[in-house]
C-alpha cells in the first residue's frame, strides 16, 4: 500500500512538472477564446512566451481561422494569398523560435476589429532572472579542489546541460514524492 502510494505521489508530481519542461500552453483570449470584440494585445500583456510553450486558438469552426503573419500583413490586415489558414477550432501552434509573431483571423474583417495577437517569443532561458546568491541546488567543485586529470570528469557539453536539468528535476521529484 505504502509502495502505491509512493508512486501515486511520485506520478502526480511528475504530471505538475512536467510541463515545465516540455513547455507551457497558452489558451489565446482564455475562456473568451479566438473571436472579435476582445483585446488580444492586453491579454498577452505580462505573459512571458518561451521557445517550446505553444499557442491555442478556440473558435468556432468556419466563423474565424488563424494565419500565422509577419508584422506587415499584421499591421495592415491582409491574410497571405499563398498560405492556407488553420481551420480545425483548436489549433495548436508550437512556439519553435524566439522572435516577434503575428496571428490575425482571416475572416470578413474581423482582424480590423481587432482579432490579431502579436507576441514576443523568447529563447528558454533568456528573460528568467536568475535568482541571486541562493544555495546551489546542483553544487560544483570549486576550481581549486585538488583534483586528478585522471578522475576528474569531463567538462559537461552545454547541449547536456538540459538533460542533467530533466534528470535532476525527477531526482528531486522521486525525493520530495518520499517526504511527503
Ligand atoms: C509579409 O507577408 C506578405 C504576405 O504573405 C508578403 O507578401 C510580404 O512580402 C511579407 N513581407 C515581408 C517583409 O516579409
Ligand atoms: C590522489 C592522487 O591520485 N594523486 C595523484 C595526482 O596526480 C599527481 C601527478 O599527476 C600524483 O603525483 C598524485 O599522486
Amino acid at each position: 500500500m505504502g509502495w502505491r502510494s509512493g508512486c501515486c505521489k511520485v506520478l502526480a508530481i511528475v504530471a505538475i512538472l512536467l510541463p515545465c519542461v516540455l513547455g507551457k500552453e497558452y489558451v489565446v483570449g482564455d475562456e473568451h477564446g479566438w473571436s472579435i470584440n476582445f483585446d488580444y494585445q492586453a491579454w498577452a500583456q505580462g505573459k512571458l512566451f518561451f521557445v517550446g510553450d505553444s499557442l491555442i486558438f478556440n473558435y468556432q469552426q468556419e466563423r474565424h481561422n488563424v494565419f500565422k503573419v509577419n508584422g506587415t500583413a499584421f499591421k495592415e490586415c491582409t491574410p497571405p494569398a499563398n498560405v492556407p489558414p488553420l481551420t480545425t477550432g483548436s489549433d495548436r501552434i508550437q512556439l519553435k523560435s524566439a522572435g516577434k509573431k503575428w496571428y490575425i483571423c482571416g475572416i470578413g474583417f474581423h482582424c480590423t476589429a481587432g482579432q490579431r495577437l502579436a507576441i514576443t517569443v523568447l529563447d528558454k532561458g533568456a528573460g528568467v532572472p536568475s535568482p541571486s546568491p541562493s544555495p546551489r541546488l546542483l553544487p560544483t567543485p570549486p576550481a581549486s579542489l585538488p583534483t586528478n586529470s585522471t578522475n576528474a570528469p569531463p567538462p559537461a557539453p552545454s547541449t547536456a546541460t538540459k538533460a542533467a536539468g530533466f534528470v535532476f528535476l525527477m531526482v528531486f521529484t522521486i525525493l520530495l514524492a518520499g517526504i511527503l
